[in-house]
């Protein structure tokens, strides 16, 4: 990277573009051009995002694309996508992208071809979701599979869990999805206490196969089956494994032709459409499962070539760079106005915060500027009966991400107009409120007028498919993917490692230790921590 980011000329640009334009009013901005609500769009692979009611200016995208370009943006994307090891620190490549590569495309990695293995494993995966989903796969009992529980935590979890949610209307309906994630002990008790071992497939997600939490999870999976089946045979007909550590899986007692893998080059938070989705794909079948990765394709070719003026990650990816580092906003709400996707919000934390929650550049040197975003929501129209209020009359600036659909898979009456009406009002409202002059006009009460006000200006981006299909999800995803890397890029951080969780793991197995010993520990911790395992190990306050 040449120069440090603030010292670049078009970093400098739009310090002063800021200065000028930055207080200006939506209202004004709409006013003085007529055409910007069908301009300021983008569209492809299925989305159609509408970016007009954000703070900005054609001036304002000419800088952003400017600072992308003078960043090296469409350098570092053919680095990705050709899979160059990006991932400095781990000297990993980031080859997310290789695995919705179509059967015949080529993408070379340390001298071999990496996309017919993706496919391999693709091939293999249906094959046994075909078995489990038409009951030919038997429990060691005989009887076929009705649970299928995935044990897995972080980027073993959250997309398995997002997607079958909000693929849910595609999925197998006699077959039940359950997600166990949490060391709290309370979170296995609870998936298993209504279930026969008999009729349960256990998946334990895990790239390195020793995470603490999920290989708990998975010793108290294997006790609840053998001490309803006590015969160790019965594991290989009630486990399966995804994994790119083949010893530690075996060592399990997971049998390897059961065993789905994967490679160091996905990381943990962009391997939904890796074998870590074999529980999506035996919710939705193997046929859906190709048009979810169909649609993150779909994407990738359109982050890949589309034009930087045309491109929905770069330019969500640009505007997050504009809110947190000119206008110091702090965090970024997702509003799907979708049940289905009720835990799409939860899912992206994870994606932009782990990503881009980083301190230094690439070279190790401390950032000057804000980097990633705090990002949280819930799905509307739940939100905007809880947190909207200080979205519309906070002192906070909090872009919105809305994303909506045409169509609603549970056509119901006027449900689905509602919601969309609700969708369209927040957008409207959020960008031109309420000004005290029309509050008063309304013939509000004098003392009560200031607290009707809705200042306004407050921006988001509206996100539109016609329907949520397999294909528009993993669309949706792959944008979001691509926007946390266009980011990243701006600030030249490395959006694919994840040391900060580090130190926290470390601890807690020194605790544990403390927690678990029978004599008294000598504790070494600060006078907080060590009162805190004190009075823990008492077991009263
Ligand atoms: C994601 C992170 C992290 C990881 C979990 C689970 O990018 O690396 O969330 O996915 O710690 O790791 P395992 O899959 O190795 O159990």
């Amino acid at each position: 990277m040449s120069a440090p980011l603030r010292d670049t000329p078009a970093w400098k640009a739009l310090e002063l573009h800021h200065a000028e334009i930055g207080s200006m009013h939506l209202r004004e901005l709409f006013a003085e051009d007529p055409q910007r609500g069908s301009r300021m769009t983008a569209a492809g692979a299925g989305l159609r995002l509408d970016y007009s009611k954000h703070r900005a200016t054609q001036e304002t995208l000419r800088l952003l694309i400017e600072l992308a370009r003078e960043r090296g943006l469409e350098a570092r994307r053919e680095a990705m996508f050709t899979g160059a090891p990006i991932n400095t620190t781990e000297s990993r490549s980031v080859l997310h992208v290789a695995l919705r590569a179509p059967a015949g495309e080529s993408i070379v990695v340390d001298g071999s071809d990496v996309v017919p293995a993706v496919h391999e494993v693709l091939d293999r995966m249906g094959a046994f979701a075909d078995r489990v989903r038409s009951g030919d796969w038997k429990g060691h009992t005989g009887k076929p599979i009705r649970n299928v529980i995935n044990v897995g935590i972080g980027g073993s979890d959250l997309g398995p869990v997002m997607a079958y949610e909000a693929l849910r209307s595609y999925s197998q309906r006699d077959l039940e999805f359950r997600f166990v994630s949490n060391v709290d002990g309370t979170d296995f008790a609870e998936a298993t206490r209504d279930l026969d071992p008999a009729e349960t497939l256990f998946i334990i997600a895990s790239k390195t196969f020793t995470t603490q939490e999920t290989m708990t999870n998975a010793a108290s999976a294997r006790e609840w089956v053998l001490a309803a089946m006590p015969d160790e045979a019965a594991i290989a007909r009630h486990f399966v494994a995804v994994s790119t550590a083949a010893d530690e899986v075996s060592a399990f007692g997971v049998d390897l032709d059961n065993m789905f893998g994967f490679w160091d080059w996905v990381g943990g938070r962009y391997s939904m459409d890796s074998a870590i989705g074999l529980s999506t794909m035996i919710a939705v079948g193997p046929d859906r499962f190709r048009e979810l990765l169909g649609g993150f394709h779909a994407m990738d070719v359109h982050f890949r070539t589309a034009a930087l003026e045309q491109n929905m990650p770069v330019l969500m990816g640009l505007l997050a760079v504009w809110y947190s580092d000119f206008f110091d906003a702090q965090t970024v709400a997702v509003l799907p106005y979708d049940q289905y996707l009720k835990r799409f919000p939860a899912y992206l934390q994870q994606l932009t915060m782990e990503s881009n929650g980083k301190h230094v550049t690439l070279d190790g040197t401390r950032v000057d500027y804000e980097t990633g975003a705090v990002y949280w929501g819930e799905p509307g129209t739940n939100g905007q009966h809880s947190f909207y209020q200080l979205l519309h009359q906070g002192t906070r600036l909090i872009p919105c991400d809305f994303i909506g659909f045409l169509h609603s898979l549970n056509p119901l009456g006027r449900h689905h107009d509602l919601l969309m009406a609700n969708v369209f009002a927040q957008t409207e409202a959020l960008a031109f409120g309420k000004r005290l002059d029309e509050v008063r006009a309304e013939g509000s009460r004098a003392e009560l007028a200031p607290h009707r006000v809705f200042e306004g200006n407050r921006p988001s981006s509206t996100l539109l498919a016609e329907r949520l299909t397999p294909a528009t999800l993993g669309s949706l995803v792959a944008l979001y993917e691509h926007s946390v890397f266009t980011q990243g890029v701006i600030w030249d951080i490395n959006s694919f490692d994840q040391w900060g969780v580090e130190l926290g793991k470390v601890l807690a197995k020194r605790i544990a230790a403390e927690l678990e010993s029978d004599d008294e520990p000598d504790l070494k911790h600060d006078s907080s921590t060590n009162a805190l395992i004190h009075l823990y190990r008492r077991g009263h306050l």
